[in-house]
């Protein structure tokens, strides 16, 4: 599609989104309708937009700067629910942005504050990716059969470490319906070297029996240690721990949601139909309902370790991560950044 009709479409269908220039609005777009997908990158290129959004701000206060910042925020919030790497890399950046506006100036200055740390969030989540990959590698055994579930860039880089390492495994990928997921990871290991073999999401209790490990990445894990990822994750991990198969997940500290730690739920997306039936075919079964869930959740008890930038962890560990990393976060911006608590216009 061109960028100006784009441009267009984006400024009738959401006119309360002008407060977002159209790069930034173009972004949303995309995460939004999923051609920017998978938590990770969701949440980098939710923060590109907010820096966008901070550079192209023509207010000259710094209190100004701030509420134009936060409506652009919560804008990108909006956009998808599940992923909790999207609320926290938004607290990073206005985390830095309120600590600094006490001593700042002005816009300008803040602008400087807000540009540098959307620069590091982008930065932090090439490193986490890279990090986990070489964490996670040592868990991959030569002649393993690992199975995987849906696109985990996290798990990607695992698997890819692990080859590069010279480890000799197979891998099978399910296809991920309804968007078909599978695919992108098939094609992206395949490219590597790794043999995989694309599996129906009904098969993997068929192959269970010959896996050794199960690997999945997270779009977000909450404070008791549970695992929010791609709906039919909890349905592998249920079939891997009847025969005993370990269940690893790979999962950047940003995924972890601090918001649980209080006693939230993280919402679970539900996407429209259409996904899974046209509405002529619909139409055709008569009076039927169709439910879409994007995600599920998957008990702590059904996960060996969690992979992550810092180490490895027991799920149970999930909550020193928690500490760790968003122990700096005031309960209001906890609060206010949050993608499903906020009303929608
Ligand atoms: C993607 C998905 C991925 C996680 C982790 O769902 O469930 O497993 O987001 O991915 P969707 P990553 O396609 O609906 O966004 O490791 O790349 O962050």
């Amino acid at each position: 599609m061109c960028a100006n009709r784009r441009v267009s479409q984006y400024r009738r269908s959401r006119p309360e989104r002008a407060v977002l220039p159209d790069e930034a609005g173009r972004i949303a777009d995309d995460i939004r309708t999923m051609r920017i997908r998978g938590a990770g990158l969701i949440a980098s290129s939710a923060v590109k937009a907010l820096q966008i959004a901070a550079q192209n701000c023509s207010e000259t206060s710094a209190e100004a700067f701030v509420r134009h910042l936060s409506d652009a925020a919560r804008i990108l919030l909006r956009t998808r629910p599940t992923a909790v790497s999207l609320p926290n890399g938004i607290r990073y950046v206005m985390h830095r942005v309120n600590q600094a506006k006490p001593q700042a100036k002005g816009a300008a200055e803040l602008k400087l504050v807000a540009s540098k740390a959307a620069d590091d969030f982008i930065e932090l989540t090439r490193t986490a990716v890279e990090k986990i990959g070489s964490i996670g590698a040592r868990r991959i055994r030569d002649g393993d059969i690992v199975l995987t579930h849906c696109n985990s860039k996290a798990v990607i880089s695992v698997m890819a470490t692990a080859w590069r390492q010279g480890r000799k495994f197979e891998v099978y990928a399910t296809e991920t319906r309804p968007r078909f997921q599978g695919r992108l990871t098939a094609h992206a290991l395949a490219r590597v070297g790794i043999p995989v073999t694309l599996i129906l999401d009904d098969a993997v209790r068929y192959f269970m029996q010959s896996v050794d490990t199960v690997l999945v990445g997270a779009d977000a894990i909450t404070a008791n240690g549970a695992l929010v990822n791609k709906v039919g994750t909890s349905m592998v991990a249920l079939a891997a721990h009847e025969v005993g198969v370990k269940v690893f997940v790979a999962a950047e500290s940003y995924k972890f949601s601090p918001e649980t730690m209080i006693g939230e739920l993280v919402e679970i997306e539900e996407r429209d139909t259409s996904e899974i039936i046209s509405g002529q075919a619909l139409k055709r079964l008569g009076r039927v309902k169709v439910r879409n869930p994007s995600f599920d959740v998957t008990p702590p008890d059904f996960i060996d370790l969690i992979i992550t930038e810092r180490g490895i962890i027991p799920p149970l560990g999930a909550m020193l991560i928690l500490q760790e990393v968003f122990g700096v976060l005031t309960p209001e911006e906890l609060r206010e950044y949050q993608t499903y608590s906020i009303n929608e216009p």
